[in-house]
């Protein structure tokens, strides 16, 4: 694959897997994630790799500090082919223990980050003529559940502005896809889920499979796109009672 990528939330889960998967294949990899020797740790591995990899802090949630990762990462790399939207955040909470500030965390992370992203690197992309973006959505974006109404509303919203930009953007040659998994076995499950969490996650899908999606996405035949996605676990905790959808 002889593309750029610029992957967000990629120091950990089912970013770095994506990272891994698109930068063996070939692709030169631009990420980024808040920690710093995360960052540091995933450059290193995959560079003793032999892969093309920069790293650089980002916060997806704050406008100024998407604008400086992509200037660094245009200086690093060249301007993107593919963007994957895939940082997030999951804190599921009852409405009456929410505070405030869990809420816009929620809604500027899962939300506001990705369009952030986007309005950053979509004039790259009709510089170049084309590209492709892939939002990491989620399956709590169309099943409601207990405690889910932060980060459900964000993910729906998601899938919303995905649909809106598939239509916009498809003139250019900008592919818009939304992928939305179901539980996904990262630390995200422990972070989300502190109250109802099951401790056995070998049920749940590995983020590898995340990345080999991504992988078939982009490379769909020139003409084709798939703008929704949808995969889930194919079986359920032994006890049945998943927590989420
Ligand atoms: O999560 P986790 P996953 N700015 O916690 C980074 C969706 N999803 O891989 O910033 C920039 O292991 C964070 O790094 P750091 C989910 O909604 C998951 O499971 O240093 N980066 C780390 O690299 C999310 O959109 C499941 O803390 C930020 C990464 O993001 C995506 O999949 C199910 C950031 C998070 O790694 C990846 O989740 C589902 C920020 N403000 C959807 N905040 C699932 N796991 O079950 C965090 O349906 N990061």
């Amino acid at each position: 694959m002889d593309k750029t990528v610029w992957v967000t939330g990629a120091s950990r889960g089912i970013g770095k897997a994506i990272a891994f998967a698109l930068a063996g294949a070939g692709a030169q990899v631009c990420f980024g994630a808040r920690n710093p020797e995360q960052i540091q740790q995933m450059e290193t591995l995959l560079r003793q790799k032999g892969c093309k990899a920069h790293g650089f802090v980002l916060d997806v949630s704050q406008w100024d500090s998407v604008v400086s990762f992509c200037e660094k990462a245009v200086e690093a790399s060249g301007l993107p082919d593919i963007l994957v939207n895939n940082a997030g955040s999951g804190l599921f909470q009852d409405l009456d223990m929410m505070s405030p500030e869990v809420f816009n965390h929620q809604i500027d992370v899962n939300l506001k980050g990705p369009w952030f992203m986007m309005r950053n690197v979509v004039p790259f992309m009709k510089k170049l003529g084309g590209g492709t973006i892939i939002n990491i959505s989620s399956l709590a974006g169309t099943k409601a559940f207990k405690r889910g109404t932060a980060y459900c509303a964000a993910k729906a919203g998601l899938n919303m502005m995905g649909e809106c930009l598939m239509i916009e953007l498809r003139e250019f040659g900008i592919r818009m896809v939304t992928v939305a998994p179901g539980s996904v076995d990262t630390g995200f499950v422990q972070n989300a889920l502190p109250l109802a969490h099951n401790s056995d996650q070998s049920w749940m899908l590995e983020p590898e499979t995340i990345a080999q999606s991504c992988l078939h996405l982009l490379t769909q035949p020139e003409g084709a796109l798939v703008s929704y996605y949808e995969i889930r676990p194919n079986v359920l905790p032994k006890n049945n009672r998943a927590p989420g959808p």
